[in-house]
């Protein structure tokens, strides 16, 4: 892949924002070896589209096969580091007034490179929670699967409901303090980084739209070209691993 020349009013928006937004999809983990959400699913979920496993009504008609493909997704997190994407974020707070971290993933790896506030918009996959009473289960485990299978989920300990992922399913609300806080901080900031997100998901696809439609500078870093419109929003083409640390000069 070509090196793309990061434009130096890139790097000034950046160093000199008041409150930067950094807003990340699956594609900030991508290097440390978690698939992407919109990659092919391998192995017995091969055969699925994750859209159609995503949602509550997959979960209650197939129970076992769904939890088995979040519990295999948990077992590799646990296995993964953050990569150097996930430390420049980390360092970039160190750096500008202020920042606000939104993600849209549902691993824990930018906590995990030193970020303590981060806005998981789709949830986490470490807070599972009863389907009916809505109850946190604690996970006593690790997985420990020697290849993708179906897995029977518990059972809540108190009303026997199915536990389910702790994570927003398509069709479902997000977490309301979530939205707010993110909503807010994309009307105030002054510069957004949109960094490996396909932008296809509603409403956390608005987000960068929203920074944008008020005047802040909105970057993407992606190895596609994304769509970008007007003088103040920029995409850079490339791996997060590798353009993220160019910003921090
Ligand atoms: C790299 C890289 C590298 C690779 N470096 N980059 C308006 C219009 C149309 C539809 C809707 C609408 N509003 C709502 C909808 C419906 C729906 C929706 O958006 N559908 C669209 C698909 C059309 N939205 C919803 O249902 C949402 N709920 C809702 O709106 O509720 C309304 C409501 C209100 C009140 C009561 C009840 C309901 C919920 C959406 C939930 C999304 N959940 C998921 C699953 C989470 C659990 C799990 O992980 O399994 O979230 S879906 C999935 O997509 C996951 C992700 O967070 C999300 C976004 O994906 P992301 O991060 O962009 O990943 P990818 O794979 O798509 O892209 C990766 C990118 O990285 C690519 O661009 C690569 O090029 C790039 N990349 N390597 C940098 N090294
Ligand atoms: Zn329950």
């Amino acid at each position: 892949m070509a090196k793309t020349k990061v434009p130096t009013a890139v790097i000034e928006a950046v160093q000199k924002a008041r409150h930067l937004v950094v807003f990340t999809g699956a594609g900030v983990s991508a290097e440390s070896g978690v698939p992407t959400f919109r990659d092919a699913l391998t192995g017995l979920w091969s055969q699925f589209d994750p859209m159609q496993l995503a949602t509550p009504q997959a979960f209650l008609r197939e129970p076992s096969l769904v939890w088995g493909w979040y519990e295999w997704r948990r077992q590799l997190l646990l296995q993964v580091k953050p990569n150097p994407a996930h430390r420049a974020i980390a360092e970039l707070a160190q750096r500008v007034p202020k920042l606000t971290l939104i993600t849209q993933n549902v691993d824990d790896l930018h906590e995990r490179s030193g970020n303590s506030e981060v806005i998981h918009l789709h949830g986490s996959i470490f807070a599972p929670r009863c389907f009916d009473c809505t109850r946190a289960y604690q996970f006593t485990d690790v997985p420990q699967m020697e290849q993708e299978q179906e897995i029977t989920p518990p059972r809540c300990e108190h009303c026997q409901g199915m536990i389910r992922p702790g994570v927003v399913w398509f069709g479902e609300a997000l977490p309301e303090h979530a939205m707010q806080a993110a909503f807010a901080a994309a009307e105030d900031c002054d510069c957004l980084l949109s960094i490996g997100t396909s932008g296809m998901v509603q409403p956390a696809a608005s987000i960068p739209l929203v920074a944008a439609q008020q005047g802040a500078t909105v970057v993407h870093i992606n190895p596609e070209p994304m769509h970008v419109r007007g003088t103040e929003e920029f995409s850079l083409v490339g791996l997060a691993g590798v353009l993220l640390p160019t910003l921090l000069g």
